[in-house]
């Protein structure tokens, strides 16, 4: 039996991968560095400096900026995606999850956040649903990002669950591995891509249910 829910974000909850496509692109674009959509799929679930470092590498210019410069690109990055944010509301909230979260609620289930982002606290604020959430870890706090399963353990401690009593749910193939490194059984959201090594592949949370996840 199952006792808690762990969740990624970014393409979970709601869909700001095409956010962070538009405000990367637009910097990348001031680097004379071009990125698509192909490529922006190696960004998700993946840290604001460690996708910085991959637009860089992409481009050829992995050694054109010191830190101090790159820390100035990924601010810059971040104004612009947040700009991007200012209409987020309720209606963002990919099909399924706010049913889902009320039941979880409802059944006393306690559910974490584990998100790379920074503004994940005030994301969830805008999306009307950060108080169904015990715990939130700071990706500020982690030695590592995804894949590695650091995140993924500190949200089950945070909500008192060892990590084979709990469930994830991803939409990245980097937040899978740290899953599974973390012994906590994965459910993908496989909206346009396919995760591998899932325990479950669901197109969005209508899919399932509260309590078919509990059984496992
Ligand atoms: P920020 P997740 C991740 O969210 C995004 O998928 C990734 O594209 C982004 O770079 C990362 O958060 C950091 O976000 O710049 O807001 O701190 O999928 O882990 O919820
Ligand atoms: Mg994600």
């Amino acid at each position: 039996m199952k006792k808690g829910f762990i969740f990624d974000l970014d393409g979970v909850i709601t869909d700001t991968a095409r956010y962070h496509y538009l405000a990367w692109k637009e910097l990348a674009r001031g680097l004379e560095i071009e990125i698509d959509e192909t490529f922006n799929e190696t960004l998700k679930g993946i840290d604001r400096m460690s996708s910085l470092e991959r637009i860089l590498t992409f481009g050829g210019k992995e050694t054109a900026f010191t830190e101090a410069q790159k820390e100035a690109l990924a601010v810059k990055k971040n104004k612009q995606y947040v700009e991007l944010l200012t209409d987020l509301s309720p209606a963002d909230l990919l099909p399924g999850i706010a049913d889902f979260l009320a039941e979880a609620k409802k059944q006393d289930v306690p559910c974490a956040i584990a998100s790379a982002s920074k503004n994940a606290p005030m994301i969830l604020e805008k999306l009307g649903v950060a108080d169904y959430f015990k715990a939130i870890v700071d990706p500020a706090t982690l030695r590592m990002g995804k894949p590695d399963p650091e995140i993924f353990l500190k949200a089950a401690a945070a909500i008192g669950i060892k990590p084979s009593e709990a469930i994830g749910f991803e939409d990245a193939q980097a937040g899978v591995e740290a899953l599974n490194l973390a012994g906590i059984m994965a459910v993908g959201i496989v909206s346009d891509s396919d995760l591998t090594e899932t325990t479950l592949n669901v197109n969005d949370l209508r899919e399932t249910s509260v309590a078919a996840l509990l059984a496992y």
